[in-house]
């Protein structure tokens, strides 16, 4: 038993993916030893209906200097950003001379779009190594991790926000009261918060379990958003699902009684009760669904091994990591995994150890088949690896459905 981080509710896993590692703590051999784990299990609060993990490592383990995830790695999500941000400035911001502030910024992928529009702007991003790509490119960003006590220096610095942004963040931090609370603080009366995460509607349907990972000790869904902001006086005024990391929701939130709330919202949660998120049965079959996944994605692995067939990883994602050690599937299953990103090339994938390799790699000898880590970007890169299937190459798929196509 532990306690619920919104609600304080006692709450106990419905399911354990056994021990984990950082999911982006690439490694090289001489750390084989030191390497850190903890058992990553998952918890539904049956009071607010928040998932959440029992147990995380810190975030300074998570989030420093050598941070692997760099935002800029998929010109989809560049494209996704600049849209984001032409929605924020055309539809929310109205002052003088507005501020905007994103936490979780990273390499400034969002930020450089209100850069261009000459918006006063700030990244609070804790990953030395990614902001100072932000910074490199002008963008304002400090290397803090947000919460009450930043949100206020923030404000007797540059003074009230008209919008707060964030994606793909505020379901990493277990102190949501702080966070909500400097979001409260910093946010001027009619300004706006929008924030976008993994969907958890989307991660039972498409038992997309590789969304569970260290980093992530939160998957929300508009009910348990709902919950934790009221519990600050702040309302979901709309909500907007999203095609990204395999199926996103965007949450628009404002001051109580501030702004008008979109029939959106009520729909949202309808769809929500209707697929059981708040029943104790969704998580009986979640668990059924991910061995069953886990048991067939192994199978055809070993499957091809015995037939001789060279497989390669593509992407070296954080969702892999899940996958890699809860499926059991090592270097001698894949010959290593591709990916563009400089700093995991020439390590190792966490936990079980598959070489990473540059990107041309796998372009100079293509694999049998390609077991594919970044589904989230299937459009863009199924479209720039024609001519492997040209050459009668095939993929291996485990989201939406697993299959080889
Ligand atoms: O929430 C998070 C999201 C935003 O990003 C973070 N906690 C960590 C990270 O998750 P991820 O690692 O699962 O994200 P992606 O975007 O699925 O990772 C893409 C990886 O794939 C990068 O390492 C770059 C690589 N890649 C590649 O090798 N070739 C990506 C594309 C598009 C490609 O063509
Ligand atoms: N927004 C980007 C990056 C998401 S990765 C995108 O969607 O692509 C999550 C980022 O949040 C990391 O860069 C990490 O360093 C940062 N982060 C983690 N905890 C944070 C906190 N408490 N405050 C601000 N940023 C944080
Ligand atoms: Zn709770």
């Amino acid at each position: 038993m532990s306690k619920c981080l919104v609600c304080q509710n006692e709450i106990s896993p419905f399911i354990s993916f056994g021990k984990m590692p950082l999911a982006n703590g690439f490694l090289t051999q001489d750390q084989f030893k030191e390497e850190y784990f903890f058992e990553m299990k998952v918890a539904h609060c049956s009071k607010c209906n928040m998932v959440q993990l029992t147990e995380q490592p810190t975030k300074e383990l998570m989030f420093n200097e050598h941070y692997a995830f760099y935002s800029g790695t998929s010109r989809a999500m560049d494209q996704h950003f600049e849209q984001f941000a032409q929605h924020v400035i055309s539809d929310y911001i109205n002052s003088d001379n507005p501020f905007v502030v994103e936490i979780g910024s990273n390499d400034g992928i969002m930020l450089k779009n209100f850069k261009k529009a000459n918006i006063r702007h700030l990244g609070i991003e804790p990953s030395e190594n990614v902001a100072a790509v932000a910074r490199g490119n002008g963008i304002n960003t400090i290397s803090k991790f947000f919460n009450k006590e930043l949100a206020e220096e923030i404000i007797k610095e540059y003074g009230k926000a008209d919008a707060f942004l964030a994606a793909n963040v505020m379901c990493h931090i277990p102190y949501m009261h702080s966070v909500v609370d400097g979001i409260k603080t910093l946010l001027k009366p009619n300004g706006i918060v929008m924030f976008e995460d993994p969907y958890w509607g989307d991660v039972i349907e498409k038992v997309s379990y590789d969304q569970i990972y260290d980093e992530h000790v939160f998957l929300f869904s508009v009910q348990s958003i709902k919950y934790l902001f009221e519990q600050h006086d702040m309302e979901v005024v709309d909500v907007e699902p999203q095609e990204t990391h395999g199926g996103s929701m965007r949450y628009v939130i404002a001051h109580k009684g501030a702004r008008k709330i979109s029939e959106n919202v009520h729909k949202q949660i309808k769809k929500e009760i209707a697929l059981g998120l708040h029943l104790p049965e969704t998580y009986v079959t979640f668990k059924k669904n991910c061995e069953a996944s886990r048991d067939k994605l192994k199978s055809i692995l070993v499957q091809l091994k015995n037939e001789g067939k060279r497989v390669v990883g593509y992407a070296a994602t954080s969702k892999s990591t899940t996958i890699l050690n809860y499926c059991d599937i090592g270097s001698d299953l894949i010959e290593f995994i591709c990916d563009t990103t400089p700093i995991k090339q020439g390590k190792y994938s966490p936990g079980k150890h598959v070489p990473i390799k540059p990107y041309e790699e796998f372009k100079k000898d293509y694999p049998d088949y390609a077991l594919l880590f970044a589904y989230n970007h299937a459009k863009e890169i199924l479209a720039k690896e024609e001519e492997f299937k040209k050459m009668n190459k095939k993929w291996i798929m485990y989201v939406p459905k697993i299959g080889i196509k």
